[in-house]
C-alpha cells in the first residue's frame, strides 16, 4: 500500500513536471510569436523606384538647375502619416532622387504656409518644428531600426541641423551624413540634400565609413515632412509611402514601411 502511494506520487510529480515544462515553453513561445508579428524581420518589397546617376556634379545650393534634376521625374508627399485631414494651402509636398557612386541626392519641394523654428535645442522634440524627414535603410533590409542601425530616420531642420536617435536612446546630431541647402521663395522652399549611407555596423562611438553606391543596388527609402504652423506639437506629418493599419507613424521604427530604390547607370 505504501509502495503504491509513493509510486503514485512520483508519477504525479512527474506528470505535473512535464506539463508545467510544456506551459512554459508554450508561453516563451506565445511572446516571441508576439514580438515578431509586431515587426517582422524582413520587409515585402512595395514601391520600387528605380534612380538614375547623375553624369555632373550636382551642387548643393537649393538651386535645381543641375542636369540630373532635369532628367529626374517627382513623386508625391501625399500620404497623412499623423493629422487631420490635409488642404492643399497646408502643405504639399514631392521630391526626385539622383545618385552618384559616394552618395544619394535628393531634392524636395516643399508648399507650406508658415515656416516655424521655435525650439532652439535640436535635441529637443526635433519632429515638432518643420523638418524634413529622409529614412534610409542601406541594404533594403526592413526590420526594427528604433534605438540601432540598420536604417535611419533623418531629421532635417530649416537650420541644416541633423538629428535621429542614437544607440543610447537619445536624439544624436548626424550632421556629417548630410549636406543640405534651402531656400525660401513664398511659400515654397526647395531643399537640396547629398546623403552619404552608412550600413548596419555604423558605430555611434568609432569612426565609420560611408558605403560605396553602385549600379543595382537597392536601397531603403521614404521621405516625409513634418509640418507644425502654429501649435505646441506637429500638426501633420505628411509621408511618400502609405502606411497599413492604424498606426501610420511607423517610420522612425519599422523599416518595413520603406519604399525601395533601385540605382541605375
Ligand atoms: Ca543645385
Ligand atoms: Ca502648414
Ligand atoms: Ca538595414
Ligand atoms: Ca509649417
Amino acid at each position: 500500500m505504501k509502495k503504491a502511494t509513493v509510486l503514485l506520487l512520483i508519477l504525479t510529480l512527474v506528470f505535473n513536471c512535464k506539463n508545467e515544462t510544456k506551459t512554459a515553453k508554450t508561453d516563451t513561445n506565445k511572446e516571441t510569436t508576439q514580438a515578431s508579428q509586431k515587426i517582422a524581420t524582413s520587409k515585402t518589397e512595395k514601391q520600387l523606384r528605380e534612380v538614375y546617376k547623375a553624369k555632373d556634379t550636382i551642387i548643393i545650393d537649393a538651386v535645381a538647375n543641375d542636369s540630373a534634376w532635369v532628367k529626374s521625374k517627382w513623386y508625391n508627399i501625399d500620404q497623412v502619416w499623423l493629422g487631420d485631414s490635409l488642404s492643399e494651402t497646408d502643405f504639399s509636398g514631392r521630391f526626385k532622387l539622383s545618385w552618384t557612386n559616394e552618395a544619394l541626392y535628393v531634392l524636395a519641394e516643399i508648399k507650406d504656409d508658415t515656416l516655424i523654428d521655435k525650439i532652439e535645442d535640436p535635441l529637443v522634440k526635433w519632429w515638432d518644428d518643420d523638418c524634413l524627414e529622409i529614412f534610409v535603410d542601406e541594404d533594403n533590409s526592413g526590420g526594427e531600426h528604433q534605438y540601432n542601425h540598420n536604417a535611419f530616420a533623418y531629421h532635417i531642420a530649416l537650420d541644416g541641423k541633423v538629428v535621429d536617435m542614437s544607440t543610447e536612446k537619445i536624439g544624436k546630431l548626424y550632421n556629417s551624413h548630410i549636406e543640405s541647402k534651402n531656400k525660401t521663395t513664398g511659400n515654397t522652399t526647395l531643399w537640396e540634400v547629398k546623403m552619404n549611407l552608412y550600413d548596419d555596423s555604423f558605430d555611434d562611438k568609432g569612426s565609420n565609413t560611408p558605403v560605396n553606391l553602385t549600379a543595382n543596388k537597392k536601397i531603403g527609402f521614404a521621405i516625409a515632412y513634418c509640418d507644425n504652423d502654429k501649435s505646441l506639437e506637429r500638426e501633420h506629418f505628411i509621408g511618400s509611402i502609405p502606411v497599413e493599419g492604424e498606426d501610420k507613424n511607423r517610420g522612425w521604427i519599422d523599416a518595413n514601411i520603406f519604399g525601395t530604390l533601385l540605382l541605375k547607370d
